[in-house]
């Protein structure tokens, strides 16, 4: 897959791809993450990507010509490249968005900065994403959390396939509370069934410590499961 981030900071970009499962993918071939810095598609001598906004008011806007022919240069490198800008207004990010953003061959993830974005450049992109309802400075982090949920979903990234197929949100529940060494922490011991080998009554725990758990702190999440599940379970 290839991603092309357009920013006004792309040493942002470079900072990611050194560590940890995505620099495992880009090594494998997995992913081609390029950052494209925005201030190059600029013609000023300033080479200004903001500017004021129209009819007042405080802050600035970030420039529609800039943002729009670094849009150009990407999708005109390949065949079919999916836009996205990153913005508050946009569709909140969900798991579902994740794996089918992961079958696309390219995307584009605009980050806008400043107070704001020209309107017009909604204009040259397929969609509008936000990750969540809190104030960030810029869509880069933004862009960064859907790098990271998609790109571990590309077939074979995270090698062991079925740790992607069992995890909550594919089934629909969190996760059961797990341990390792030592047997006993600070007073705190491990559950003793864990203990005892008997491996069914050990999925059966863990799948109702999930329920639970879900019951508890996801109670969206868990009437989707209830509704879901209803006639299956006893
Ligand atoms: C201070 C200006 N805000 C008006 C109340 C609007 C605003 C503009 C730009 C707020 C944040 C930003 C920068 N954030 C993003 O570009 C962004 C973002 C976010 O802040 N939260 C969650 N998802 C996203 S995606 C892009």
């Amino acid at each position: 897959m290839y991603i092309d981030v357009l920013t006004i900071f792309p040493e942002m970009v470079k900072l990611l791809s050194q560590w940890g499962i995505l620099s495992r993918a880009i090594q494998g071939g997995h992913l081609n993450l390029r950052a494209i810095n925005i201030r190059d598609f600029t013609t000023d001598k300033r080479r200004s990507t903001d500017d004021a906004p129209y009819g007042g008011g405080p802050g600035m806007v970030m420039k529609p010509e800039p943002v729009v022919k670094a849009i150009e240069y990407a999708k005109r490198e390949r065949e079919k490249g999916t836009a996205i800008l990153m913005t508050p207004q946009g569709r909140r990010f969900t798991q579902e968005m994740a794996h089918l953003l992961s079958t696309h061959p390219h995307l584009i993830l605009v980050c806008g900065r400043y107070e704001g974005i020209d309107e017009r450049i909604r204009h040259f992109v397929d969609e509008e994403i936000s990750i969540g309802d809190y104030v960030l400075t810029g869509g880069e982090l933004p862009a960064f959390v859907l790098i990271d949920a998609v790109v571990r979903l590309i077939p074979g990234v995270l090698g062991n396939e079925s740790s992607t197929r069992e995890e909550s949100f594919s089934t629909g529940l969190l996760e059961y509370p797990q341990y390792t060494r030592p047997q006993i922490f600070r007073d705190l011991p491990v559950p003793e069934i864990l203990l005892s080998g008997h491996h069914k009554k050990i999925q059966e725990w863990r799948r109702q410590m999930a329920i639970q758990r879900t019951q508890e702190r996801h109670p969206d999440l868990y009437k989707r499961y209830f509704h879901h599940h209803l006639d299956k379970e006893k």
